[in-house]
């Protein structure tokens, strides 16, 4: 089953937003695989956003991210990298669509509230760096036949 990894950033954090995020991916009807409330530590920032190592934005996003605690997540479902995409709207929260999290919460792109993986093979990459094999917990919502056939 396909899994995305998930990140509220410092900033939704101390916003007070933790809730109203993860709501948004508990009503539509992904699955929760894995959930921890962390501090950053650099080394993990700089593997994680290692793709924008050479953007001018680099130390700026890894002092960011590393400043307070985030909550990182795993979340399945069919299509889960995709939509999770689509639920957390464009990366500049000014241009987000409104509905999206980004949209509804944000003004900054220095300040965008979650992270989402952008492909499989991201989110892939992404879980084994965040979570060990055996804080990911597999179990079959109660819920599944009301929300597909
Ligand atoms: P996304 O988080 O939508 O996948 P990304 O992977 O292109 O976006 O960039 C990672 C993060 O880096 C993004 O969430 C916010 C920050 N960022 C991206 N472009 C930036 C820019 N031009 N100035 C400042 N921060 C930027
Ligand atoms: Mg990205």
């Amino acid at each position: 089953m396909e899994r995305t990894f998930l990140a509220i950033k410092p900033d939704g954090v101390q916003r007070g937003l933790v809730g109203e995020i993860i709501r948004r991916f508990e009503t539509k009807g992904f699955t929760l695989v894995a959930l921890k409330f962390m501090k950053v530590s650099k080394e993990l920032a700089e593997q994680h956003y290692d793709v924008h190592r050479e953007r001018p934005f680099f130390a700026g996003l890894v002092e960011f991210i590393t400043s307070g605690p985030v909550v990182a997540m795993v979340w399945e479902g069919e299509g889960v990298v995709a939509s999770a995409r689509k639920i957390i709207g464009a990366t500049n929260p000014l241009t987000s669509e409104p509905g999206t999290i980004r949209g509804d919460f944000g003004i900054s792109i220095g300040r965008n509230l979650i992270h989402g993986s952008d492909a499989i093979e991201t989110a892939q990459r992404e879980i084994a760096l965040w979570f060990k094999d055996d804080e990911l917990v597999s179990w079959q919502p109660h819920l599944t036949p009301w929300l597909k056939e």
